[in-house]
C-alpha cells in the first residue's frame, strides 16, 4: 500500500468511525453523544440541541464584536463614497495580504503541513497573519487541528451541527466547551512551538497586532495621500477587518451548510464556489476535509478562485515553498466513486457525457505550468 493510499484509508477509517453508529441521521440527531436518552437515538424522543452545556457569554467580546460590525458599516459607506482611490485600493490589498497570511500562513502552512516554507516566506507570512488579527498563529492552527480532528463534535471549535450562528460567530463570544480544553490537551503541536518564528509572533502579539491590524492601516493613507483620520482608521482598518473576518468565518458557516458534496457526502463540509471566490481558494470545503493534507486545499489548484495556490506556487518557483503536498488523480476518482454524492463533474455517476480521454486531460494538471 501506498503513502496516499494509506493516508485515504486513514481518513476513510475515521470518517466511518465517526459515522457508525454515531452518525446515523436519527430525528436530526447527528451525534450519539447528543442523544440524551436511548429513545432518542432512536428517534423517538423529541430532538435535542447539540449543547448540552449552558453557554457561558463572554459580554466583553460581544461588545467589542457589536462595536466592530456597526463601525464597519459606517467604514462600508466611507469607502464606497468619501475615501480617496488611494484609500480604497490600499484597503484592498490590505484584505489581500492580510488573507494571504491566513490561508497561506496559518491555514495551508502551520494549520495542516501541506507545505514547508523557508525563514524569508514564513517571516513574510507571520507579518500577514498578524495584519489579519485572528490571534496568533499558533492558537488559530491548535484550534483548526481540533475543527479536522473533532469535526462536529463538541470538542470542534466552531461545531457546524449548533448552527450557522454560532459556526460564523457566535463561537467567538461563549467560553469553549470542556470537552475541547480535555481533548485539546491531546494535541501535537511541538512542530508549531519549534517555529521561531511563530514563538515570536505569541511572545509580541499585543504589541505587533494592533501595529499591524490597526495603526499602520490608519498612518499609512494619513502620512502618504493626505487622506483623514476618520476614512483612514474606518476604512482601512475597522471595514477591512470585519470584512476579512466575516469572509473567514463563511467558511466555518456557509461552507460547511451550502454546496455539493462530491467527495464525501457524510460530512457537512461543501464545495462552495461564492465562499472561495472571497477566500482566495478557500470555499472547497469538502475536498479540503477529504483530502486535508493537499497545498491547494481543493482538487483544481490552477483556477482563478484559487488565488491562495498561485500564491504558493510562486514561491515553489523561487525556492522558497518547498515539499508541496497533493493527492493523485486516482485516489481522488476512487473516493469520488465510494463516497461523493454524485455532484462531481467529471465523474458523477452516470454520467455518460463525456469522453474518457477528454476528462483525463481536463484533469490534468500541472503546478509548475500555473
Ligand atoms: C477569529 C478566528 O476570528 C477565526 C478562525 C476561523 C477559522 C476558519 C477556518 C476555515 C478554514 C480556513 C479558511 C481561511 C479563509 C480566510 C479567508 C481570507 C480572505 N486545544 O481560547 P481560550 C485551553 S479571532 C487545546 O481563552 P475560553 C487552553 O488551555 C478574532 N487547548 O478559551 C487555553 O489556555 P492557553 C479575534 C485549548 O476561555 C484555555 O483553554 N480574536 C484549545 O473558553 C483557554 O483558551 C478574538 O476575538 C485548543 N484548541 O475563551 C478573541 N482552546 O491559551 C476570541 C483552548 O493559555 N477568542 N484551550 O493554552 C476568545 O476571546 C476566547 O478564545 C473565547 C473562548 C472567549 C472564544
Ligand atoms: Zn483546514
Ligand atoms: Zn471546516
Amino acid at each position: 500500500m501506498n503513502f496516499e493510499s494509506e493516508i485515504e484509508e486513514c481518513t476513510e477509517r475515521v470518517t466511518r468511525s465517526k459515522m457508525a453508529p454515531n452518525a446515523t441521521e436519527l430525528n436530526g440527531v447527528l451525534f450519539e453523544s447528543d442523544a440524551a436518552t436511548p429513545d432518542m437515538a432512536l428517534g423517538t424522543a423529541p430532538v435535542m440541541q447539540a449543547d448540552k452545556e449552558p453557554k457561558k457569554y463572554v459580554w466583553r467580546n460581544i461588545i467589542l464584536f457589536a462595536y466592530l460590525h456597526v463601525a464597519a458599516v459606517y467604514g462600508g459607506y466611507l469607502f464606497l463614497f468619501e475615501a480617496k482611490w488611494l484609500t480604497c485600493i490600499f484597503a484592498y490589498l490590505l484584505y489581500v495580504v492580510s488573507g494571504l497570511g491566513i490561508t497561506a500562513g496559518a491555514h495551508r502552512l502551520w494549520a495542516h503541513k501541506s507545505y514547508k516554507a523557508k525563514w524569508p516566506l514564513r517571516l513574510i507570512l507571520m507579518i500577514f497573519n498578524t495584519i489579519a488579527f485572528q490571534d496568533s498563529a499558533m492558537d488559530w492552527s491548535r484550534d483548526h487541528r481540533m475543527h479536522h480532528k473533532y469535526s462536529e463534535t463538541d470538542a470542534d471549535p466552531h461545531n457546524a451541527t449548533r448552527g450557522f450562528f454560532f459556526s460564523h460567530i457566535g463561537w467567538l463570544l461563549v467560553r469553549k466547551h470542556p470537552d475541547l480544553k480535555k481533548k485539546g490537551k491531546g494535541l501535537d503541536l511541538s512542530d508549531l512551538y519549534e517555529d521561531q518564528i511563530l514563538q515570536f509572533q505569541k511572545k509580541y502579539y499585543l504589541i505587533l497586532m494592533p501595529l499591524g491590524c490597526f495603526i499602520m492601516p490608519t498612518l499609512v493613507p494619513i502620512y502618504f495621500w493626505g487622506e483623514s483620520l476618520l476614512n483612514a482608521f474606518f476604512v482601512c482598518a475597522l471595514f477591512r477587518y470585519a470584512f476579512i473576518l466575516n469572509v473567514t468565518w463563511l467558511v466555518n458557516s456557509a461552507a460547511h451548510k451550502w454546496g455539493d458534496k462530491p467527495y464525501d457526502k457524510n460530512i457537512k463540509p461543501s464545495e462552495n464556489m461564492s465562499v472561495a471566490l472571497f477566500a482566495f481558494g478557500e470555499g472547497f470545503h469538502n475536498y479540503h476535509h477529504t483530502f486535508p493534507w493537499d497545498y491547494k486545499t481543493a482538487e483544481l489548484g490552477n483556477n482563478r478562485l484559487n488565488f491562495t495556490t498561485t500564491f504558493i506556487n510562486f514561491f515553489a518557483k523561487i525556492g522558497w515553498a518547498y515539499d508541496l503536498k497533493t493527492v493523485s488523480e486516482d485516489i481522488v476518482r476512487s473516493r469520488v466513486k465510494r463516497t461523493g454524492d454524485g455532484s462531481h463533474n467529471l465523474w458523477g455517476w452516470g454520467d455518460k457525457d463525456h469522453d474518457k480521454e477528454e476528462i483525463n486531460a481536463a484533469i490534468r494538471i500541472n503546478p509548475k505550468d500555473e
